[in-house]
């Protein structure tokens, strides 16, 4: 009897666990279609060509670049990642730490892209028509 109500108490931190872990993911996702599809790269597409890898995450996850720039990735984490295009149009390979590589996007659209190592790292870069400087 006693076993048996410590093993309903376990159960029950563990449901609760989850439950908290899946209401954060749901909030943290754009829209309720692309939480439940492939995952999508969260947050407004922010100006830069510059991201950084810390902590196993693209930053920003979103950028938006005028054709012809160059968008630089930089690993500031101490485990390799690559930033590789879903179409593959571009493909880091493995970046060690403190290193980078550049992308000339010369092709306007939205490119996804992920990291092979931990594919659930991902990121999208929004190439405008709008002529950069
Ligand atoms: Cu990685």
């Amino acid at each position: 009897m006693r076993a048996a109500s410590l093993g309903l108490g376990l159960a029950v931190v563990l449901a609760g666990c989850g439950g908290t872990a899946a209401a954060q993911q749901r909030a943290a996702a754009p829209t309720p279609m692309a939480a439940m599809a492939t995952a999508m790269p969260a947050g407004p597409p922010v100006a830069t060509t510059a991201v950084s890898i810390h902590n196993f995450a693209f930053n920003p996850p979103v950028i938006t670049v005028p054709m012809g720039a160059t968008v630089t990735w930089t690993n500031d984490d101490i485990e390799q990642h690559t930033a590789t295009a879903d179409d593959k149009s571009f493909d880091s390979d493995a970046v060690d730490h403190g290193k980078g590589f550049s992308f000339i996007f010369t092709k306007v659209g939205t490119f996804r892209y992920r990291c092979l190592i931990h594919p659930e790292m991902i990121g999208q870069v929004v190439v405008t028509a709008q002529k950069g400087e």
